[in-house]
């Protein structure tokens, strides 16, 4: 196997055993090291920047940095300091970039081969929206998205369009969203997004952007190379267009951790199998087990708190298993009854997989 790579300096603090390095951009949390307490430790936690992240000096004086906040009543900015008087929610829910799960796409698109660890279910803490909104006096008349700006600092002699990372989300989407300076119960790190990051509850990863400095509402989608052609569901062999649907809210998903490695064979008897599952933009409601690559399914029961629609839920099902071979798949339902589909949606870059099969292990019983 080649040496693995070192984890980059801004995530250091990180549990290199717990982490694939696919490179100082793009640090994907093992099959098995999500643990089984619901919340996935920020030492596991999976790491995806588009760009290089700003300097660790950020987040020396957390309180100090500043957010414009502009297409609303009283345009004005604030220092977290300020954001910290207005307003508390902590927020449990699944982060998962858009491109999880990229790696069973035939078609091989471009982009890091995350298998399931492109996602872990955290707590953020910070001030919702709305609260922040409701200081600046509303928004202004007409606006249909709410767009976040990255705190990067711009490579010199490109477009800034092509480069920055500022995202668009339908502005019913503030309802559950937060401007967060903590994580899991520490101050926000700079690999997670510090001094402040906007989270938005059940959608891909992408739309909850890190470092941010400037929220605005407003009549169009940003125009942003990473809005209007990146992030897009294009056919196979197709580029990204605005005209595409933008890749926003999740789907139901669900995966088994454990046993998941094919290369440790499991001892015969009574066996535990246990995953996640979330539900996407509503909560998981049921979850199903296959044993046998999807022919028969039974039910597995949750375990663990439950965190509310957007976090995800950690399920067991103990089955007794004879030497051999297995398939194990899992299914999960949200309480729109949406299932788990058998196959992925097939698109250009290999956004938004949550087919069962794909997710599927095969392990060994001896
Ligand atoms: N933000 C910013 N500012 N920058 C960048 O780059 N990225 C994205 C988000 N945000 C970015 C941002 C992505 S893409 C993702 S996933 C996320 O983030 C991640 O997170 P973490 O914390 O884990 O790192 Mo895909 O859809």
């Amino acid at each position: 196997a080649p040496a693995a790579k070192p984890l980059p300096e801004y995530a250091k603090w990180k549990n290199a055993d717990a982490l694939i390095v696919h490179s100082a951009n793009t640090i994907e949390t093992k099959r098995g090291a999500f643990g089984s307490s619901v919340i996935t430790p920020s030492e596991h936690l999976f790491v995806r920047n588009n760009i290089a992240p700003p300097s660790l000096d950020i987040v020396k004086d957390p309180d100090a940095w500043t957010l414009e906040v502009a297409g609303v009543a009283r345009p004005r900015s604030f220092t977290v300091a300020e954001l910290k008087t207005m307003g508390l929610a902590a927020l449990p829910m699944v982060l998962q970039c858009s491109g999880n799960g990229r790696a069973w796409f035939p078609s091989k698109p471009s982009g890091t081969q995350w298998t399931v660890g492109a996602a872990g279910c955290v707590i953020f803490t910070g001030v919702p929206v709305k609260a922040v909104l409701e200081a600046v006096g509303g928004m202004s008349e007409g606006m249909v998205y709410m767009t976040s700006t990255g705190g990067e600092d711009m490579p010199a002699g490109l477009d800034p369009k092509d480069v920055m990372v500022e995202r668009s989300v339908p502005v019913s989407a503030l309802e559950d969203a937060i401007l967060a300076w903590e994580l899991n119960g520490q101050p926000l790190s700079l690999a997670h997004g510090g001094p402040l990051r906007i989270v938005v509850p059940g959608y891909t990863g992408v739309n909850s952007v890190k470092y941010i400095k400037r929220l605005a509402f407003t009549k169009e989608q940003s125009p942003a190379k990473i809005q209007q052609t990146g992030y897009r569901l294009a056919p196979v062999g197709a580029k990204g267009e605005s005209t595409q649907a933008s890749i926003w809210e999740m789907p139901p998903k669900s995966w088994i951790n454990t046993p998941s490695d094919p290369a440790q064979p499991v001892k015969a008897g009574r066996v535990v199998i246990s995953g996640v599952a979330m539900g996407g933009m509503t909560a998981a409601k049921t979850i199903e087990v296959s044993i046998n690559g999807g022919k028969d399914w039974q039910p597995a029961q949750f375990v663990g708190p439950d965190l509310g629609r957007y976090a995800w839920r950690e399920f067991a099902l103990a089955v007794q298993l004879e030497p051999g071979t297995y398939q194990l798949a899992s299914r999960s339902t949200n309480a729109a009854g949406e299932s788990q589909p058998e196959e992925r949606m097939e698109n250009n870059r290999g956004y938004l997989n949550n087919s069962w099969r794909d997710h599927m292990v095969t392990i060994k019983v001896a």
